[in-house]
Formats: structure tokens, C-alpha cells, sequence
């Protein structure tokens, strides 16, 4: 960031901003992830920009499913790319999970964009969309997944997702596991766990978690919609 200081009491936010503005320079990010990005602020604002209890509770619940899913996968967009490539790979190795580009604003060169970041930050093999193999549910491009990534996954972790693809996926009886700062969005609403939190702030709180030991104690069944109703009722009173 060329001109504000440090001391600048939005730096962290401006900070990010950057960020997805040089994720849009460089190819990686869509023009439409700037605007998805603001909404992701105005609620993050809203929020106290930190990471709440009930942000924690998905956190945990999402890295148990995860740890114990047979086939879980790594969906990848323009935005999380900019934000959190590195964390993106340091996730991916920690569950053994491919990384797989499937975007909503279609695009071959994005496409291999993101794959050249995540590589720049050093993933290995990116699974691509091939024509191969189709996502049931959905009409869009991001129907178009790879045999041996999301079209073969019994769980999924798709942070920044867009409902229509959110429910195929839940409807073709595979979990859901997204960071979604808007706790009313349809993803919210309709994916197994929900981490409402910006995704900068829960990716290394995720990594965090998977590696620590697993507590002895059995946990309680997550309950995303009480999570939501929780994160509604912080956004409305602004002191949770
Ligand atoms: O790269 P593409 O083509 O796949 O496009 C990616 C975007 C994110 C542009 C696309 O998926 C899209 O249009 O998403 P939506 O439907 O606008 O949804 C984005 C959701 O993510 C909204 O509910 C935002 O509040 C939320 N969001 C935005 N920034 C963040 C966020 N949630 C967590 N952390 C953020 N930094």
C-alpha cells in the first residue's frame, strides 16, 4: 500500500482492499469481486471486524468434518485467491485435499490465473473444469468440475460461494463447509457450516485448529442455523 500509514485506523481494511485490487490487476480476481467484496465489508463492519464465538464454534465444527471426510476438496474463486492463496495451499496440504478453480464469472484466462497463483504460493497439482464431468442442480458454468475433485467429493470447502451452487452441491448430498460474511445470504443458509467471519481472519483460525490436538471431550452437534441466528442478533446489537 503505497500511502497510508500503518497508524491509520481502517490500515487492516484498506490493507485488504489492496489486496483485491491487485487481485483484479493481475487477472485473478473478476471486476464483480470488487463489488462482492464491499458487501463482504459493510458486513464485516457491521460485525465489529473480529472474529466472533459463534465464528469459533463453525471453526471447530468445520475442521472435525473436514478431518473426517473420505474425499474433501478445496473450491477455489477470484477473491479468496487474492485474499488467502498461501493459507489456501497450507489447508490443502493439512487435510490432503486438492485445490480445484471453479468460478462463477466465467473465464478461461482467470481460470488459469488462479491456478498460477496458487502455484506461485506453492500448490502442486490445481484441478481445472474439464467437460468431463457435470454438476447435477445447476445450469451455470461452475457446473463444469473436475471427476477426481468436486464431482467425487463427499465434502467440500468452498469459501465465498453462490447459493444456486451451494444447494446442487447440497442436493447432490455432499457437504457444504463456506465463509460467508452475510449470515441471511442463501449460501448461509443452505451450506452444512457457515462460518460467518471474513475469510482472512478465519482461514488461519481454520489452520490453527486442524493443527491442534483434537479435545477429549465430545463436542456438541453444531447447529448452523442457531449460528446464524446468533451472528444475525450480534450484526443487530452490535455489542455480542
Ligand atoms: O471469482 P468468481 O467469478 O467465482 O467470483 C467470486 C465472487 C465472490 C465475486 C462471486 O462468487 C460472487 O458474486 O459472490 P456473491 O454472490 O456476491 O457472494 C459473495 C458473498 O461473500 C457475500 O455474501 C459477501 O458478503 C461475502 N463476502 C465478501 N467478501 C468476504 C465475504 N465473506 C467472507 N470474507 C470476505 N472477505
Amino acid at each position: 500500500m503505497t500511502d497510508v500509514p500503518k497508524s491509520h485506523p481502517r490500515y487492516e481494511s484498506l490493507r485488504i482492499r489492496d489486496a483485491i485490487v491487485a487481485g483484479v490487476k493481475r487477472g485473478v480476481t473478476s471486476e464483480h469481486g470488487l463489488i462482492a467484496h464491499g458487501r463482504g465489508e459493510a458486513y464485516d463492519y457491521l460485525l465489529g471486524e473480529r472474529t466472533h464465538d459463534f465464528a469459533v464454534a463453525a471453526i471447530e465444527a468445520s475442521a472435525r468434518l473436514l478431518k473426517q471426510a473420505s474425499h474433501p476438496v478445496i473450491s477455489v474463486n477470484g477473491n479468496v485467491v487474492a485474499l488467502v492463496a498461501a493459507d489456501l495451499v497450507r489447508l490443502s496440504d493439512a487435510l490432503g485435499a486438492p485445490l480445484e478453480v471453479n468460478i462463477f464469472h466465467s473465464s478461461d484466462a482467470r481460470e488459469r490465473a488462479i491456478r498460477d497463483c496458487l502455484q506461485e504460493h506453492g500448490a502442486g497439482e490445481v484441478l481445472m473444469p474439464t467437460r468431463d464431468a457435470e454438476l447435477d442442480f445447476i445450469d451455470s458454468n461452475r457446473r463444469f468440475v473436475h471427476p477426481e475433485g468436486i464431482f467425487r467429493a463427499d465434502a467440500i470447502f468452498v469459501p465465498l460461494e453462490d447459493g444456486d451452487r451451494c444447494q446442487a452441491l447440497r442436493k447432490m448430498g455432499k457437504a457444504v463447509v463456506t465463509v460467508d460474511l452475510n449470515p441471511m445470504s442463501r449460501t448461509s443458509r443452505t451450506a452444512s457450516i457457515t462460518i460467518v467471519d471474513n475469510v482472512v481472519r478465519a482461514l488461519p483460525l481454520l489452520l490453527q485448529t486442524l493443527e491442534s490436538p483434537a479435545p477429549d471431550e465430545p463436542r456438541p452437534e453444531f447447529d448452523n442455523l442457531a449460528c446464524l441466528e446468533a451472528a444475525e442478533r450480534a450484526i443487530r446489537s452490535r455489542h455480542d
